[in-house]
């Protein structure tokens, strides 16, 4: 209702953090190329097993000067798992405390969506290319009402025998079966490409990959360096594509990891490839006990803007997650996002606050850590919380609860009926026909 939405238009203004001036409009007008990287976790970095770096092309990019690369950046999904990033990172909003948005309020919700702001007011052109078919996590209708153009989903691409895995086509492929709908595309344009192969239980044949997996005992484990491996060969090969095509020029390519692929009960196994790269892990006591502090720091993802031709990049230590993206990424490209209910703030903006709220309510920041309800200091030990450090963890407690409760009631209650901001258009998802032979 009515007062609701004033409630959350209430605290949102409350909680906006304006842009950093030096750097807002840095990218405007330039294609924005959004990498997917399914299960892909931030350890996976500059990390070696069996003598092999993991992700040659991904570490290089991360560590480039025309990369703004965050090292802090960590993933806040639910049990909607890809389809809860995508919403972060489309909407500025978090995905459901339980199952999945894009499916339970996907198909009528009213969404004012990163497709829509671009196509609106930069003129962009938007699409998104993933190798499953149309209705998976509902997208064929989520789109719609997100505002996309265009979705090439399963049927765009021979999906046949070897040329799929797991959810559907190999990521090699799909970047390169693409390029034809691509390079028809009007620019400027803001498209998705949704990556799969790197996918629970990261099944990849040898003719794909004769990437040497360690031996921790858990099969996942093991061959998840695979197809890590396999899906950073997928990106450089694709970047090739964009240097010689010449696109590249007037592009931005911003890559993030989903969500873990690990889960907390597969981290005992994967500590154990830790000692073949100790400078790697230097959190990590060898031997300690495994905690949840230790489950959490797993959960950092990538967030990397590459930025081809710019020298002022570096790597960033600000704590922030998935919520953040969408004030960051518009900023950069020259839009003004304080009218927008976003719940994340600008990590390049002075005043974004480092408290990053996971969806259960655990949260993490550069001195402390609320994990299930126990606190931690900044090494992992646990705390007993007293005098000036209890009331900073309160008042982050407080930041966490009203940050995911306003999300929820704009969410759950479909807010955005009741509020369109100045100068923005209702989107009409009956504009768009994907010709994936649903309804
Ligand atoms: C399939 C894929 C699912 O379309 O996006 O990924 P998940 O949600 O299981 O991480
Ligand atoms: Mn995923």
């Amino acid at each position: 209702t009515k007062s609701q939405v004033t409630k959350v238009i209430e605290y949102v203004k409350k909680n906006y953090v304006k842009p950093n001036k030096k750097l807002f409009g840095l990218i405007k007008g330039k294609n924005v190329i959004i990498i997917h990287l399914e299960s892909f976790q931030q350890f996976l970095i500059d990390d070696k097993v069996e003598g092999q770096t993991v992700t040659p092309f991904l570490n290089k990019l991360y560590h480039s000067k025309s990369t703004i690369s965050f090292s802090n950046f960590f993933h806040q999904v639910g049990q909607g798992k890809t389809s809860d990033a995508e919403n972060m990172l489309e909407t500025g909003t978090f995905g459901l405390p339980e199952g999945s948005l894009f499916s339970q309020l996907g198909s009528t919700q009213t969404f004012q969506s990163a497709p829509a702001i671009l196509e609106q007011k930069e003129h962009y052109t938007t699409a998104v290319f993933h190798g499953d078919v149309a209705s998976f996590w509902n997208r064929n209708n989520v789109y719609k009402n997100m505002g996309y153009q265009y979705f090439f989903s399963a049927q765009y691409y021979d999906t046949k025998g070897d040329n799929s895995i797991g959810y559907g086509l190999k990521d090699k492929l799909l970047f390169n079966d693409s390029v034809k709908y691509l390079e028809h595309l009007q620019q400027p344009f803001y498209v998705k490409y949704i990556t799969l192969t790197n996918h629970f239980p990261y099944d990849l044949t040898s003719e794909d990959s004769n990437f040497k997996t360690p031996n921790t005992g858990n099969d996942e484990v093991d061959n998840y360096f695979k197809t890590a491996n396999y899906l950073d060969q997928s990106v450089a090969e694709f970047f090739k594509f964009l240097k010689k095509s010449g696109l590249e020029k007037n592009s931005v390519i911003v890559l993030y990891g989903d969500h873990y692929g690990l889960s907390n009960s597969e981290n005992p196994y994967l500590s154990e490839t830790f000692s073949q790269d100790p400078s790697h892990f230097k959190w990590y006591k060898e031997g300690s006990k495994w905690t949840n502090w230790d489950n959490a720091q797993l959960q950092r993802v990538p967030f990397m803007i590459s930025i081809p031709g710019y020298k002022g990049g570096g790597i960033n230590k600000t704590y922030g997650g998935e919520i953040d993206v969408l004030p960051t990424l518009l900023h950069l490209l020259g839009v003004n996002t304080s009218k927008y209910l976003e719940f994340g703030s600008d990590l390049l903006a002075s005043g974004h606050k480092q408290t990053v709220a996971f969806r259960n309510r655990s949260f993490v920041t550069p001195n402390y850590s609320d994990i299930n309800g126990k606190f931690y200091n900044a090494k992992g030990k646990i705390i007993k919380l007293k005098g000036n450090l209890k009331k900073k963890a309160t008042a982050s407690k407080k930041e966490v609860d009203q940050q995911l409760d306003n999300s929820d009631e704009l969410n759950q209650e479909n807010l955005l009926r009741f509020y369109t901001p100045k100068g923005f258009k209702k989107i009409e998802a009956s504009k768009y026909n994907y010709n994936d032979g649903l309804q």
